[in-house]
């Protein structure tokens, strides 16, 4: 049995250091005698712990699994179960993913439909307080479905699911969002903040948010896109097309700070998927 031992590690740390990729240093190594199942473990377990330490010495939370919609390459589309959704545009850090015709036109209207009667002004949380208030960076009406309340929404809950390879369970309730003119969402990041007096609270039922699904259900006349400004990516709403974003650690290395930017004449309505680490509730 070959032995993965200290140097070994430094040698693939050193591999990595000098500009090898992991593919070179696997192949180098099945050169000079090592089974490939153990090289692989060697590369992998290494380069983990190597990244782990360096994270704990720049002062960042540990990175955590995230839901990640695409298995390898860049796809045309993903398989959602009941259909084949198209990719539109990817992007790695922030990790982002545009997606075309999540919802059909027909499903669009009917979760405006569902959601009209039941608007409320939107709620942030304050952070001093641990309540939930309104906020004038968060102008938006709003309302929650419950889990499955409908066979749209445990469709819709189904769907998302297995596009983004991640347990249901795992979502926060579906919500639902209209913009009126001049309405926004001030820049913000989704994770809960760490060392805000909510956090805690908002942890223990399902840990950190992890991902974000968007989905636009119909086109404001002007304004409305969705802004990630520190990479200046705007997303355009467009009708039952959506945007994911994920985010390891509750951290702006992340790079997911992003706003709704103000709708500048019609409506802007759009469904949040929230996602956890654990299940939700
Ligand atoms: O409506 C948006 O574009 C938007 C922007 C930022 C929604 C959210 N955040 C959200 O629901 O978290
Ligand atoms: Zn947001």
């Amino acid at each position: 049995m070959q032995q993965i031992t200290q140097e070994l590690r430094a040698w693939i740390i050193n591999q990595v250091a000098t500009g090898h990729d992991p593919a070179g240093i696997l192949h180098a190594m099945e050169e000079s005698g090592w089974n490939k199942e153990v090289a692989v473990v060697a590369i992998e377990s290494t380069l983990k712990q190597h990244l782990a330490r360096r994270d704990q010495q720049l002062g960042l939370p540990p990175a955590v699994a995230v839901p990640e919609p695409i298995v390898a390459g860049v796809p045309l589309g993903v398989d959602a179960g009941d259909r084949q959704v198209p990719v539109l545009a990817t992007l790695q850090l922030p990790r982002v993913v545009v997606f075309g015709e999540l919802l059909s036109e027909l499903e669009c209207d009917a979760l405006i439909a569902a959601a009209r009667p039941r608007l409320e002004p939107s709620l942030t949380v304050a952070t001093e307080t641990a309540d939930y208030e309104e906020s004038p960076d968060r102008t938006s009406l709003g309302m929650f479905f419950e889990r499955d309340e409908t066979g749209l929404i445990r469709r819709l809950e189904q769907r998302f699911a297995r596009l983004l390879d991640w347990p249901a369970e795992n979502g926060e309730n579906l919500q639902v969002l209209c913009y009126k003119p001049g309405a926004e969402y001030k820049a913000h990041h989704d994770y809960f903040e760490p060392d805000d007096l909510t956090t805690p609270e908002l942890l223990a039922h399902g840990g950190q948010r992890v991902g974000t699904l968007l989905v636009y259900l119909n086109e404001p006349e002007q304004g409305g896109a969705t802004q990630f400004p520190d990479v200046g990516l705007d997303v355009m709403p467009r009708r039952g097309h959506a945007v994911f974003f994920s985010y390891c650690r509750p951290h702006p290395s992340t790079r997911t700070l992003h706003a709704g930017l103000p709708v500048l004449a019609g409506e802007k309505w759009i469904a949040t998927k929230w996602l956890r680490e654990h299940r939700f509730g």
